[in-house]
């Protein structure tokens, strides 16, 4: 394999780690498993985070691995494994909800995940990597209501806490991110980070998350439609776990196809708003980005991928998962990015 510059994404079977030669790990910043495999065939030092969304086609756990060009620093702060390059950070986490202090006020998973974001932004403020760009969330029961309220409610309301008490924006320059639920497990958190801003990039289909009306929640979630870092050469872009959502409503509740259409509407604004910003857009449409579909009905997935297929052609990456949406009435999210070289595994 040659060696890498910028970053790099490779998609592989978790099987395959094992025929993995020691010094390939040098350019590794981090690792999810998707489909909750097993951990333990990764080094120590290489941040990993076990996701237990299941995958609907190939193999049963698959490997979102993102390299750089060494040498990478490794860091464990609090319960935050990280590994940087001389420009960005990658972390991941979990902290279970049954941590959460005999007493507290807020519920398991809230705590859980202000807990989980504090840690982060003090790792972030102290390494110089200030700049969160990409978070990715995931819990069990995300629909489930709970101690007086759904539980993706409680996870807001525990992530903007802390981005409040890290002295954060919670509007604006807020990095992308997805949250999905899972079976079990759990609250797993990874992300990136970076030492310069990316610029924030929102959808004019949509109201910004960060300004939805009440009725979605007391506290409004704390992330851009897309983040990209300038600074990065040749720059980087993350689109947002997007759905089939026009202003803040849900369009097309129970059909899953038109659902799948409405989110490339949407992912189709935010990459003409990257492309905007971007010097030069090239490589940001929508054949050219990586994919992770989250389908939260495996019998949906044939209907889906075709859909997916139709918009993005056959050659790009998309990885297949079960996951629960963030909305009951929510079929289907995608997430992308773009920018960065691709590995064959
Ligand atoms: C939406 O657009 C769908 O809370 O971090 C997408 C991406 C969604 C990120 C989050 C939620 C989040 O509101 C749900």
């Amino acid at each position: 394999m040659e060696a890498v510059r910028g970053l790099s994404l490779a998609f592989m079977p978790a099987a395959s780690l094992r025929a993995c030669p020691e010094q390939w790990w040098d350019d590794v910043l981090g690792i999810a498993i998707l489909g909750g495999g097993d951990a333990s065939l990764v080094p120590p030092a290489i941040p990993v985070a076990s996701i237990a969304t299941p995958v609907l086609e190939g193999p049963r756990s698959m490997c979102e691995i993102w390299r750089t060009r060494g040498p990478l620093e490794t860091g464990l702060r609090g319960r935050v494994r990280y590994r940087c390059s001389d420009t960005m950070l990658l972390g991941a986490l979990e902290i279970g909800e049954d941590a959460v202090p005999i007493g507290a006020s807020v519920s398991g998973l809230q705590w859980a995940t202000e807990a989980a974001y504090r840690e982060v932004f003090g790792l972030l403020d102290e390494s110089g990597y200030r700049a969160l760009f990409r978070a990715w969330n995931y819990f069990p029961g995300i629909n489930v209501e709970a101690d007086g309220s759904e539980r993706y409610r409680q996870f807001n309301a525990g992530r903007q806490e802390a981005f409040r008490a890290g002295g954060r924006s919670t509007t604006g320059r807020v990095p992308a991110a997805c949250a999905l639920g899972t079976a079990d497990g759990p609250f797993t958190l990874y992300f990136l980070a970076l030492r310069e801003a990316p610029v924030a990039i929102e959808n004019p289909r949509q109201v910004c998350a960060y300004h939805y009306p009440l009725q979605y929640g007391p506290r409004s979630p704390t992330f851009a439609r897309a983040s990209l870092a300038l600074s990065e050469a040749p720059p980087v872009l993350f689109v947002s776990g997007t759905a089939s959502i026009v202003g803040h409503r849900t369009l097309h509740p129970g059909d899953v196809v038109a659902q799948t259409e409405e989110s490339f509407r949407n992912i189709a604004a935010v990459l003409a708003e990257a492309r905007r910003v971007a010097p030069d857009g090239a490589g940001f449409g929508l054949r050219d980005l990586s994919y992770k579909v989250y389908v939260r009905h495996p019998a949906d997935l044939g209907a889906v991928r075709a859909s997916v297929r139709e918009h993005v052609g056959s050659e790009v990456p998309v990885v297949f998962v079960q996951a629960d949406v963030c909305r009951a009435d929510l079929l289907v999210e995608i997430e992308a990015s773009g920018g960065h070289a691709l590995e064959e595994a």
